[in-house]
């Protein structure tokens, strides 16, 4: 039978690196973004519109069987404009979830969640509670707990990635212990969809890095086995490396873009 995987924000930079990462056979996969997705694959069908459009989410989740979110602002930005889409939009992937049955929801969470949390001896937990550094990490501490209150009502899986620096390479020192490889993003979803009944949880979106902080416990035991490690880029990048999770968010102006 075919797996049908409904992936939000299919046309951005983690999007576009699952979109072909993650075809394979018997596997469909619905891509769905505001932005032009191109022409559809042979596994592949395409929807134009937006997750602030209950309706159009709702038709993209019939017949689907786990949905990948990744639709959303992906940065600080207004107050109202983060509600709307962050917020709003997974409030409305998680109605056309439960209107479809549909059992495990991936989240794209952030680091910035829980931008405010310290670097200490041992790794960070993936659970570490919410302490956003900006409107942008608030909104997903509101995804992670909406993803809370559907698991505990409705049952569903969700886990909630919370992603570092997801970048072809890493852009700066502190991408040294932050960076998620775009191949780490696909082997964690791919992990994240696979693992028998996950419940709620949390995992750290990182590679395999010599200076991670972030505990990679939380994805091993969902068996994501990362295999990159930002180390290979370390004579060339710059910056300063930072002992908060959230590094510059931590001070950037609130809701500017
Ligand atoms: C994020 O959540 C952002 O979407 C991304 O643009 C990066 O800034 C990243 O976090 C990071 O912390 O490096």
């Amino acid at each position: 039978m075919t797996e049908v995987v409904l992936l939000t924000g299919a046309a951005g930079l983690i999007g576009s690196a699952l979109r072909t990462r993650m075809a394979r056979p018997g596997r469909l996969l619905r891509l769905f973004d505001t932005a032009t997705l191109g022409a559809p694959g042979p596994d592949e069908q395409v929807i134009q519109a937006s997750v602030t459009d209950p309706a159009a989410v709702t038709d993209a989740c019939a017949g689907v069987d786990a949905i990948v979110h990744l639709a959303g602002i992906s940065g600080e930005a207004p107050y109202d404009e983060i509600q709307a889409v962050n917020v709003e939009g997974t409030r409305n992937v998680f109605e056309g979830a439960r209107e479809h049955g549909i059992s495990r929801v991936l989240l794209a969470s952030s680091n910035h969640a829980v931008g405010f949390a310290r670097r200490e001896d041992e790794p960070l937990p993936a659970d570490v509670p919410f302490a956003p550094d900006t409107w942008y990490g608030w909104s997903k501490t509101s995804m992670e707990s909406m993803g809370q209150l559907y698991h505990h009502r409705f049952g569903m899986d969700v886990v909630a990635l919370r992603i570092g620096t997801c970048r072809e390479t890493p852009p700066h020192v502190r991408s040294l212990a932050t960076w998620l490889s775009l191949d780490d993003a696909a082997r964690l979803v791919e992990a994240s969809l696979s693992t028998p009944s996950p419940g709620f949880r949390q995992v750290w979106g990182v590679s395999a890095n010599t200076r991670n902080w972030w505990s990679l416990a939380e994805g091993f035991a969902i068996g994501y086995a990362p295999e990159d490690d930002a180390e290979a880029y370390a004579d060339q990048v710059d910056g300063e490396p930072t002992d908060l999770v959230g590094g510059p968010f931590t001070t950037i102006p609130l809701g500017e873009r």
